[in-house]
């Protein structure tokens, strides 16, 4: 009878609901006072987030050091017994955050959330904050070193949290204090333990406590709810926990149908909602096999995708929503499937978006090239591979944990190890997985499914080499094998056709090779379905300070896209046509003018049928027939000067068309 009261009282008044939930997120991001430690009269008032290798991020010498930032503020309108706690996002790379002279937390790891409670600290009015951040390198917080910039700031949103007395618990690793692990999920039938951390009643209010759980589909109708009094232990905390169950439930199946829930858990103390949290969730199964490569819900899906750092120029790791958002669109754009969040856990907002846009995505821990041998760097690395699985743990897209990057060092087996068995206690349905470049590592033996780093055609060999990486070198005998970066840098400024690779560490990489490179490496990987999925090094280009090569120094570019996202290169294009479904015809090397001698070839991707060019107002048909997408044409003949070229697909009956002039000097 109780029971079908709270679902009467949920179900029929909203109102109530809403009014019920006292649970309130701040923003705290405005008003902060910035210095650097060397440099302590120069103070700014700035906005979170905010990052201060925003404009030096490029350059040999950026700072890596103390920062401060500091603010005042006043408690936030609370009730009799609210409490109040504060979220940091991310902050790179430890962060000691004290209140009113008293220190709340030490945070070491760059790239996960952490929250501390303040309440008993707080006044009224007239608080001081300060965070003093370090962006150092420091042998007891991962990576140790790595190809990337290591930005400095409290550069993802920080936000105030007032909970009743009583609540679902923040600082379970800064997790949403609700787990949502998926029991089964086919066409006919889908189910999951509801599990939600609580925190502040006491004995005699736990008795009274119940969860009710209500999962929405997408267009907000309630497919399903439950409500239960069960309390266990979960991560230290009491938990109450249920199973909800869906029938015919909309599986979430990659691009093609990202289908999401919402999950929304109430604690009701009595006949009072005391607290609520909501989580979006799905159902799906992903299953690799070393034979069959991926498969989600029961079908051979292909995993094709990119890796992505998150830095830009003038923002560093600051970035915004709509830069999130912008990225997003470009990976779409190419029709890639999947995401490596590459080397370090991303912003939530981000996976978030994975969830929505249906990306399967690969996320890890910055544990690369280095395993130092001290039990605090042992203790950072294993809470951030904790922090990484418990405030993500929700995600649909999520498919594996990733436990490191090419890494060696004295205590690399032992931390591998105990990392791997952390990721299978915390979540026995995702699979672990790691990036190697070394075919003869012990600890390539550990994680669950394998990938490589391999640059056949850039670090080494010539691209066709790919075959014999996959089928020789890495394939092992019983995990499933990954090529977790592959790729080539480029500049847009450099242009020329080469035989061979150039001095990849030199001065000179022009755009044409990186495009080749993509073009062989691919078509050897796509004609083996057994790989479990492909990630392409790099979608963007990123700031690496140490780097001096190509035309820009401090910078990775290997991106399919500029740092800037402004401009696609060529293998940007090589990809579209091979991945994405809408028309598309793109002329190759349209900046390579101008031209001479035999640099002769046109070559262009496209998706489309009849394919031709215009050259110069007379038409010509393709040199024999594609490979993966890619025609070319190596007779024309070249006029002295101006060169205008048209190339001509069809698609659905519609004319699709690029056109370019090029310079020609014999
Ligand atoms: C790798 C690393 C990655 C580098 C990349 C490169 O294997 O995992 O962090 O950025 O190679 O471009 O050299």
């Amino acid at each position: 009878m109780k029971k079908f009261w709270i679902y009467l009282l949920i179900a029929m008044s909203s109102a109530a609901v809403a009014s019920a939930s006292v649970r309130r997120a701040i923003p705290f991001n405005d008003g902060w006072k910035f210095h650097k430690v060397t440099t302590p009269a120069e103070v700014s008032e700035v906005t979170l987030p905010h990052c201060y290798n925003a404009d030096d991020g490029t350059s040999a010498d950026y700072y890596r050091g103390e920062a401060v930032y500091a603010k005042t503020f006043d408690a936030p309108a609370m009730e009799k017994g609210d409490r109040v706690f504060i979220r940091f996002e991310a902050v790179g790379f430890q962060a000691k955050v004290e209140v009113n002279g008293v220190e709340l937390g030490h945070h070491k790891g760059g790239f996960t959330a952490f929250c501390y409670e303040l309440t008993e600290l707080l006044r009224t009015k007239g608080n001081s904050i300060t965070v003093t951040v370090d962006n150092r390198k420091d042998m007891t917080i991962a990576p140790i070193n790595a190809d990337f910039t290591m930005f400095g700031g409290i550069y993802r949103p920080v936000s105030l949290l007032v909970l009743p007395k009583g609540h679902i618990t923040p600082v379970d690793y800064a997790s949403p204090g609700v787990y949502f692990e998926q029991l089964e999920a086919d066409a006919t039938q889908a189910r999951a333990a509801v599990k939600v951390l609580v925190d502040g009643f006491d004995d005699k209010e736990l008795g009274r406590l119940s969860l009710y759980s209500e999962l929405r589909d997408g267009e907000g109708t309630v497919v399903a709810r439950t409500s239960t009094n069960a309390v266990m232990r979960h991560n230290g905390f009491n938990a109450l926990a249920d199973t909800i169950t869906v029938a015919n439930p909309e599986l979430w199946n990659g691009r093609s149908n990202p289908a999401l829930y919402t999950l929304a858990t109430y604690i009701i103390k009595g006949e009072v909602i005391v607290d609520k949290v909501e989580q979006t969730v799905g159902f799906r199964t992903v299953e690799v096999d070393h034979d069959k490569g991926f498969i989600l819900n029961g079908k051979s899906h292909n995993l094709r995708g990119v890796n992505r750092h998150q830095d830009r120029p003038g923002k560093g790791w600051a970035i915004s929503e709509a830069d999130h958002r912008e990225d997003m669109e470009l990976i779409k754009e190419i029709g890639a499937n999947g995401i490596r969040l590459a080397h370090y856990p991303h912003a939530e907002y981000f996976y978030d978006l994975c969830d929505r846009e249906g990306m399967l995505v690969w996320a890890e821990i910055p544990f690369v090239d280095n395993a130092p041998d001290n039990e605090e760097f042992a203790a950072t690395t294993k809470s951030q591979l904790i922090e990484l699985i418990r405030q993500n743990y929700n995600h649909p897209s999520i498919f594996c944990w990733s436990l490191f990057n090419e890494l060696g060092g004295p205590a690399a087996t032992k931390i591998v190890t105990e990392l791997n068995d952390i990721a299978h206690r915390e979540d026995p349905h995702r699979y672990t997985t790691a990036a190697s470049n070394d075919d003869n590592s012990p600890l390539n033996a550990i994680p669950d499914i394998m990938a490589y780093n391999t640059y056949p055609g850039w670090y080494w060999a010539d691209p066709a080499t790919m075959q014999y990486a996959i089928d020789w070198k890495y394939r092992p005998d019983k995990q499933p094998l990954g090529i977790s970066e592959y790729g080539a840098g480029a500049s847009i400024h450099h242009h020329g056709i080469l035989s061979e690779h150039p001095d990849t560490g030199g001065d000179y990489h022009p755009e044409e090779w990186q495009a080749t490179v993509h073009e062989i490496n691919y078509r050897e990987i796509s004609k083996r379905n057994f790989v479990w999925g492909t990630f392409v090094w790099n979608m963007f280009d990123f700031a690496s300070a140490g780097r001096t090569e190509g035309d820009t120094y401090g910078m990775n570019d290997k991106g399919l896209v500029t740092y800037d996202r402004a401009t696609p290169k060529d293998a940007f294009y090589f990809y579209k046509a091979n991945w994405n479904a809408e028309p598309m015809v793109h002329i190759a090397g349209k900046r390579f003018t101008p031209r001479g001698a035999e640099a002769r070839q046109v070559k262009v991707y496209t998706n489309c049928d009849g394919i031709y060019l215009i050259h110069n107002g007379v038409r010509y048909y393709p040199d024999g027939n594609p490979q993966a997408h890619v025609y070319t044409w190596d007779n024309l003949p070249w006029a002295e000067g101006e060169n205008r070229i048209t190339a001509h697909g069809v698609s659905d009956g519609k004319i699709i068309y690029d056109n370019c002039i090029i310079i020609y000097n014999k």
